[in-house]
């Protein structure tokens, strides 16, 4: 092996890990869910690993994501503390929010998570907004908008996108296209093939890419960040996966046709990043340890989480309005 495979080899190893977080956290979440310890819903990345882990190994510290009803991946990605988000899914104190946000608004601006959001395509304004904040404050950080191929039909993605367009904001649009808005296929909510051509009538570059390969995913983030930063402006990355599970953790019919999933259950990214390795000369036994680490790691969350205090009743209230000294930009700096 060249010293050159080896150091590929060695940050593919660490992709893997990235991805079997998400899902050992998914997994874990679901059996949480299902003892009545998580309330609301979960809505499992699980097979859709290698776009945020993709994404956000591009990105640097000081670049900002928004994320969706379906963020968990997108935080762990973007390498937010297990343990804290964890405790907020679960609704406890040491949570993100201290609690209060749960499993689909997790925000934690210091690491660079803007924010997820349960209306769907709600996120695309709020990262045109961010991104263009950046450009006054003479930045180059770029602010990428996950969504997806149902969010794509929403009036507000048209208006962040134009928008975006106009003031060549630094976003990077990357839709997961994952052929189901819950129980609507693609085909039956659009009449193209590819969202990504949409991207033309804006003024913009857009993208196809597989979104079960986390390297093809890292490569065309690279290309969109150097446009952005650039101030050449935005770029959509349509990125094509499938969720593994069903919509959500209380989705108890899925109708989505069986052959289908197998045909995407064989596509797995984890499976696929697995075998490339162990082709690559990896010990099959090192595989194992990374999902036992991931595993790990994900164990040690929970039990943070579940020795963490439930918010007081009575605090309720607090945290809706910001305090008056309360100052956005230092909190960005
Ligand atoms: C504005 C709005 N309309 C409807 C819903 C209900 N809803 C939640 S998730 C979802 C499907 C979203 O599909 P997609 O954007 O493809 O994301 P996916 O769930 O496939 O990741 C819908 C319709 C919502 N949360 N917000
Ligand atoms: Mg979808």
């Amino acid at each position: 092996m060249t010293s050159a495979s080896v150091v590929g080899a060695a940050t593919l190893e660490e992709l893997l890990l990235r991805m079997w977080r998400i899902r050992a956290f998914e997994i874990r979440a679901m059996e949480l869910f299902e003892e009545k310890l998580i309330r609301g819903s979960v809505h499992p990345y699980i097979g859709m690993e290698a776009i945020a882990v993709g994404v956000c190994a591009a990105l640097r510290p000081d670049d900002f994501i928004t994320s969706t009803h379906r963020g968990h991946g997108h935080c762990v990605a973007k390498g937010l503390d297990l343990r804290r988000m964890m405790a907020e899914i679960i609704g406890r104190e040491d949570g993100y929010c201290r609690g209060r946000g749960g499993s689909m608004h997790i925000t934690a601006i210091e690491q660079g998570m803007l924010g997820a959001d349960a209306i769907v395509a709600g996120s695309s304004a709020l990262a045109v907004g961010a991104a263009h904040g950046l450009r006054l404050q003479g930045r180059d950080s770029v602010v990428v908008c996950f969504f997806g191929d149902g969010a794509a039909n929403q009036g507000i993605l048209h208006e962040a996108c134009n928008l975006a367009a106009v003031l060549s904001a630094q976003v990077i649009f990357v839709c997961e296209n994952n052929e189901w808005a819950i129980s609507t296929p693609a085909s039956a909510s659009t009449r193209i093939a590819n969202i990504a051509i949409r991207a033309e009538g804006y003024g913009f570059p857009g993208v196809v890419a597989d979104g079960n390969d986390v390297e093809e995913m890292r490569a065309v983030t690279e290309a969109a960040l150097v446009r952005a930063r650039a101030g050449d402006g935005p770029t959509l990355i349509e990125a094509k996966s499938y969720r593994i599970t069903a919509h959500s953790a209380a989705t108890k019919v899925d109708l989505r046709p069986a052959e289908e999933l197998d045909a995407w259950r064989a596509r797995d990214p984890i499976l696929q990043l697995s075998r490339k390795l162990v082709e690559s000369g990896v010990d099959e036994a090192r595989i194992g340890e990374i999902e036992a680490q991931a595993r790990a790691d994900v164990a040690d969350a929970v039990e943070f989480a579940l020795a963490s205090p439930r918010p007081d009743p009575g605090a309720a209230t607090e945290d809706v309005y910001a305090p008056a000294d309360w100052n956005v930009l230092e909190r960005l700096s």
